[in-house]
């Protein structure tokens, strides 16, 4: 039923060669990536076996830590050690946007495979440059790849399954959201997710990213055109403790008081755009981080001539199938419990009905760019299907910023108040 790898105990076979990677970050995607390392040569038979070498941050004490805590045998404070290191094979790029380009750029011109977070990077030209340098390594055989990972939930591969065997007919309605209310809270700090220099974007770019690729993905269909907006809710934060230099704009109170110094937020909190695709579908996308309730909302509803599908990430274990084409009476949404052997990646976990979680993307991620260097074949998303991603992000911001598309609707006279008591 898919075309996705499939898992197998690992253990059998040859002893596998060793790949020795260099991790940088160790925040929220470092822990995420660390599980994934460390798990993947335990659940699924690979040629060859991640070998957690060296983690990288700037905090010598924190990074010593992380070490200890996410199981990696040195840690370093300069990615560029990692990079000049013989004795490491992957860089792993866990950062924030705005070092992306650097680190990778370095690392695959010292030979280093890369696998790097999402998105890509901060601009279109970074990532230009980035897939400039991974046609040159791959030459040589150096692979790199980005990491969307929520292609590699099995029931986004099943999704893509059903669309590649016709089983939806024609394609004509994408609806993508990502809906998120971590920053509701106006004294949430200025993190660097919410200054333009650092991450390049805000909900755009960060959560928006995942539902341009995943929806490219599923449908195989490429964006061509968008119109969008953006707004920005909250537009000054609390500067966090361990704010480096972060200009203040304002203390609180405004009026000079001793309470926290507050810094401007310098990214959009909700983007929203409507696009077309290049298989003839239309499409709407919301990313946004004021969704209240929502917490990692991420919903994907593909509509077609024979029937549609629909993905939650907050039920990540489950496809909602509509079978258009069955008897009228019995038509209704099904809803499949992706947990079968014969489901992606299923077979390597538990029995059927044992869910999984978030973090197996993770591994299922690197899982996937392992096999593919191993086989000398080129793992996707690969830099250009990211920089096609970061095209898109810029439309985006384009249009918003222009506001291009944008018609005004004459207001309508109100009608007097009633005078009826
Ligand atoms: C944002 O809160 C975020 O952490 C994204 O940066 C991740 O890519 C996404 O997987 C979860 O949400």
């Amino acid at each position: 039923m898919s075309t996705a790898p499939m898992g197998g105990m690992a253990g059998s076979g040859p002893a596998p060669r060793e790949l020795r990677v260099g991790m940088v970050g160790y925040a929220f995607m470092g822990a995420a990536h660390s599980q994934a390392w460390r798990t993947v040569n335990r659940f699924f038979d690979l040629p060859v076996r991640a070998r957690m070498a060296a983690i990288c941050g700037r905090n010598a004490a924190n990074v010593a830590a992380a070490a200890q805590r996410l199981g990696w045998e040195s840690h370093a404070t300069d990615w560029r050690e990692l990079v000049a290191r013989d004795d490491i094979d992957v860089i792993d790029i866990c950062t924030p946007g705005d070092s992306h380009a650097e680190i990778a750029t370095a690392a695959l011109a010292a030979g280093k495979h890369v696998l790097c977070e999402k998105p890509l990077a901060n601009t279109v030209g970074e990532a230009r440059a980035m897939v400039d340098a991974a046609a040159t390594a791959r030459a040589a055989g150096v692979r790199s790849m980005c990491g969307f990972n929520y292609r590699r939930v099995p029931a986004v591969a099943l999704m893509r399954d059903f669309v590649a065997s016709g089983r939806l007919g024609v394609i004509r309605h994408v609806r993508a959201v990502y809906l998120q209310d971590w920053i509701v809270d106006p004294q949430f700090p200025l993190v660097w997710r919410l200054q333009k220099d650092r991450a390049g974007s805000g909900a755009l770019g960060d959560i928006g990213a995942h539902i341009i690729d995943l929806t490219q993905y599923v449908t195989g269909q490429r964006i061509t055109g968008v119109s969008g907006i953006a707004e920005t809710f909250v537009t000054e934060r609390p500067l966090p403790v361990s704010s480096r230099g972060l200009a203040a704009t304002t203390t609180a109170g405004g009026n000079g008081g001793d309470g926290p110094a507050y810094g401007p937020v310098t990214v959009d909190d909700a983007a929203l755009f409507v696009a077309r695709l290049d298989g003839g579908a239309v499409a709407t996308y919301e990313a946004t981080r004021f969704a209240t309730g929502h917490k990692n909302g991420m919903r994907v509803e593909l509509n077609g001539s024979k029937g549609s599908v629909a993905f939650d990430l907050e039920r990540l274990n489950e496809l909602e199938y509509y079978d258009a084409t069955g008897p009228g009476a019995e038509q209704g949404f099904t809803r499949i419990l992706v947990t079968e052997s014969e489901h992606p990646y299923m077979s390597a976990w538990w029995p059927p009905g044992h869910v999984i979680g978030y973090e197996h993307s993770f591994t299922h991620e690197v899982r996937d760019f392992l096999a593919a260097i191993a086989s000398g074949q080129d793992p996707e998303p690969s830099f250009a299907d990211a920089l096609q991603v970061q095209l898109v992000l810029d439309a985006v911001a384009r249009s918003a910023a222009t506001g291009a598309s944008w018609t005004p609707v004459e207001a309508a006279p109100v009608a007097p108040a009633s005078t009826v008591g």
